[in-house]
């Protein structure tokens, strides 16, 4: 209850629900939130902040979260004791784990797994209890493309060229909509305002995308490009510096283990050779690649509509060869590393050295994909759940996430999810997946858990740090996600070999405490770390009395690349030293980081990987393809199919805020008006048919000429008209799945990532 006395006091805290990382103040009285701006002292966001940041506010109060455990019986939901629901946890997994194996329990991750500590520091743990190869996660239908180009070209899957969006020159942009998505792989907040800087020193910004976008509005520049194509621009750009003796490469010759190599593949991409499947002139072509040469500090920068398509990873390859060439990766205002304060992957050993990324350690049990830094590709999730034989998954584990809308051929996914024998989720709500789970574990609203971006600071445009308490103290009967994280990896640890006794259950303290001796037991053995060789005992009593997620994050800022050392270096980070700043620390712009970034086997820049080289006939072999899709049956009309983001909506989960959904419906199709004219849709808002190889959805069409001729969009993320769920605004606003016909076949090979770019379907009005 709040009464008038109540004093209103503003905390900070930074927004968690996208890359951006936006400082919020956050002004609330007594357990209520009264209201939320941006933070304009915050060191990195300066005040801005998006209709998402403020709607934290209706997250937090929102009566359809889920606050307490859940258990279904049959179609019925009951609340439960959190012992009553981990009980019922050990008697649903244990006996598939005895029977079948690890790898009977598959798991799922999904997006806000890196922008929450439970999901950097605990879930690891789970993992590792678990021992299951059928992990899956959310990064097959989204980066894990350019995770595999930067591990063959750097030698860390995290070890991504940043654009120094604050002195650039000259930006390329390829595939992102920074605007809508405020960015992604390239954490710096207020992208309007940066783009807007770009430009007002001079600077340009050229933006190639099937749609004009609304970053496309702000560039000097914008091309359509047929979906899927943007390997051939770039390898005909490639082309144009080696054939023009445009090539820079500077300073990186010394770091570059041979440019001939590429020179010669990228031989047969002429512009004329690629300008058809493309759709740009050859001239036009040339006149990029001489921008970019001739621009003082340019960059070529490329997301997620590059990722998610045939040729994501060769792509995402590419952009960084480009920026290699042109000598612009590596210094200001071209790409650089980041060097994050915790857990900074690409600070971590010894600098300039390392083993390389292995890929293909193992394969998917029934479709054979490689492995990729641990995961298998989410497209084989429902058909290893279908499929039968030993290894077959029987039960699953899903952490925020939602694969039944974000994950392709979800008609099929849904099927098999019904016939799991056990399944838990660790959620905000009873959704699109969590409905067939038999337990759900509650996650804390953000405003009730401590923050700290320990992914995103690793691909910020800006080296900064920033700490944030909870908003609120959770309440009494809650726990906090990586409570519940660490005993579901306890659970699963006890469940031994048939007939070995059950070991007796550890509390959350000494599971904690496992965990983070753990991590002191490594660095200490770690000899380029500060504290090699000291007593992990009194490291940890130095840490008290921080416990949980606090402990960890304040253990890896200290002996990280800013930290304390516990002593040795003083003047450094503690989390004390971030407490104390509650609008984050500025540790200033990106810096030129070669060799030392680099964690290759040979210690250089690995420019042409065999495995790149080996996809490369596949590319050569697209050449010839048609390029434009053929007609298609009837009277219906054979488009390829991309997404698109909205300002007001995240991924599949935030339709339940009445602030967010209200207004026309954003689920539409966006076609060309010639398009449309020829199969007879003649206004906005008439119903098309779409169909493709996996289903067929009918959506209300947007007509409109910011849309390239044969291609149409869809947003992904809605669907929300289904049984058994508690997300009663969604399903007012339901929209339609588009995943529904994203084909689970189609994948870029090197990756196992989806294609969720250029699906052909076929259009007829309904
Ligand atoms: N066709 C198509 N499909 C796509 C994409 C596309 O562009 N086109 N984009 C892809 C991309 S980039 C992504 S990242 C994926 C996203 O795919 P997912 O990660 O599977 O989906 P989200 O919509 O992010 O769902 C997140 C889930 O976590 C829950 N949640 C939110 N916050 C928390 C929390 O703090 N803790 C816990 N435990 N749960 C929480 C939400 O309720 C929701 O159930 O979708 C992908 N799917
Ligand atoms: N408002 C909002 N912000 C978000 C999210 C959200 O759902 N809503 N999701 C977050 C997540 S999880 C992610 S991963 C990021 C993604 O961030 P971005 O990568 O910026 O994603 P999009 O805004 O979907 O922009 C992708 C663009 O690629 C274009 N495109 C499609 N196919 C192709 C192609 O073949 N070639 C080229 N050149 N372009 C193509 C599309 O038309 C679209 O304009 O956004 C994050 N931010
Ligand atoms: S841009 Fe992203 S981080 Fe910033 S307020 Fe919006 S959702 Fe939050
Ligand atoms: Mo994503």
């Amino acid at each position: 209850m709040n009464t008038p006395a109540q004093a209103e006091r503003t905390a900070y805290t930074t927004c968690p629900l996208c890359e951006a990382t936006c400082g919020l103040a956050v002004t609330t009285r007594g357990r209520e939130v009264t209201a939320i701006r941006g933070d304009a002292a915050d060191v990195f966001s300066r005040g801005y902040l998006c209709p998402k940041g403020a709607s934290l506010k209706e997250l937090d109060a929102d009566p359809d979260r889920i606050r307490l455990p859940l258990v279904r019986q049959g179609d019925s939901w009951h609340t439960v004791t959190w012992d009553a629901a981990f009980a019922h946890i050990e008697q649903g997994l244990a006996p598939i784990i005895r029977r079948y194996g690890r790898d009977a329990v598959a798991v799922y991750l999904g997006n806000p797994n890196v922008h929450n500590l439970a999901g950097s520091f605990y879930v690891p743990e789970f993992l590792r209890a678990l021992g299951s190869r059928n992990l899956f996660s959310a990064s097959t239908v989204d980066q894990m493309p350019k995770q595999v180009a930067v591990g063959l070209l750097f030698g860390t899957g995290l070890s991504v060229p940043i654009p120094d969006i604050e002195r650039t020159d000259y930006l390329l942009v390829l595939g992102a909509n920074p605007l809508v998505s405020n960015g992604s792989l390239m954490t710096a907040p207020d992208m309007r305002g940066r783009l807007r800087s770009l430009r007002q020193r001079g600077g340009r910004l050229v933006v190639i995308d099937p749609v004009r976008t609304r970053t496309a509005d702000e560039a000097d520049t914008h091309l359509f490009i047929r979906p899927g194509t943007d390997a051939f621009l770039l390898m005909a750009m490639v082309q144009t510096l080696f054939a023009a003796g445009l090539t820079r490469p500077g300073r990186l010759v010394e770091y570059v283990q041979d440019f001939t190599q590429l020179e010669t593949v990228a031989r047969p991409f002429t512009p004329e050779q690629v300008a058809a499947v493309c759709g740009i002139a050859p001239a036009t072509i040339r006149r990029l690649a001489h921008e970019l040469a001739a621009a003082e500090r340019a960059v070529v920068y490329a997301r997620i509509g590059t990722c998610t398509q045939e040729f994501g990873t060769l792509t995402s390859w590419l952009v960084d060869v480009l920026n290699i060439l042109t000598g612009n990766l590596d210094r200001a205002g071209g790409a650089l590393f980041p060097r994050a304060a915790v857990a900074a992957r690409n600070a971590t050993g010894t600098p300039g050295k390392g083993t390389g990324v292995r890929l293909g350690r193992w394969h998917s049990r029934v479709r054979g994909l490689p492995e990729t830094y641990g995961e298998l590709p989410v497209v084989c999730l429902a058909e290893e759940i279908e499929t039968p034989g030993a290894g077959q998954v029987r039960a699953l584990v899903t952490i925020g996430g939602n694969p039944a809308l974000s994950t392709p051929n979800s008609g099929r996914l849904e099927r098999a999810l019904a016939t799991l024998d056990f399944m838990v989720s660790v959620d905000l709500y009873r959704n699109e997946t969590t409905r067939h789970a038999n337990v759900i574990l509650p996650a804390l609203s953000p405003l009730e858990h401590p923050h700290y971006d320990v992914v995103f600071y690793q691909l910020a445009a800006h080296n900064v740090a920033h700490y944030s308490p909870p908003v609120f103290a959770p309440p009494a009967a809650a726990r906090d996600e990586w409570q519940s994280v660490i005993q579901l990896a306890d659970v699963v640890a006890r469940a031994g070999k048939d007939g070995a006794p059950a070991a007796a259950r550890s509390t959350t303290a000494q599971l904690d405490e496992a965990v983070v001796m753990r991590l002191i037991g490594r660095e200490v053995r770690n000899a380029d770390s500060p504290v090699e060789g000291r007593d992990p005992a009194s490291l940890l009593a130095a840490l008290a009395p921080r416990q949980g997620p606090e402990r960890i994050l304040d253990f890896l800022l200290r002996v990280g690349p800013y930290g304390d050392g516990f002593g040795a270096r003083a003047g450094g980070l503690t989390l004390d030293v971030l407490e104390a700043h509650p609008h984050g620390v500025d540790l200033g712009p990106l810096q030129p980081r070669l060799p030392d970034v680099l964690r290759t086997t040979s210690g250089k820049i690995e420019l042409t990987p065999a495995p790149i080289l080996a996809d490369l006939p596949r590319l050569t072999a697209a050449l010839d393809r048609e390029s434009r899709p053929g007609p298609a049956g009837g009277s219906g009309l054979a488009a390829q199919l991309i997404g698109r983001r909205d300002l007001r909506s995240n991924n599949s989960w935030m339709h339940n805020l009445p602030s967010l959904v209200k207004g026309k419906d954003r689920c539409s199709l966006l076609i060309h008006p010639h398009d449309a004219q020829q199969i007879g849709l003649g206004t906005d808002g008439a119903l098309a048919c779409v169909e493709s190889r996996t289903g067929v959805i009918h959506v209300a069409v947007e007509i409109t000429e910011r849309i390239m001729p044969g291609v149409v969009s869809l947003p992904h993320g809605w669907g929300h008209a289904l049984t058994g769920m508690q997300i009663n605004v969604a399903t007012q606003h339901a929209g339609v799945n588009t995943n529904i016909l994203a084909d689970e076949t189609l994948i870029d090979p090197l990756s196992g990532n989806a294609i969720l770019n250029g699906i052909p379907v076929t259009i007829r009005p309904v």
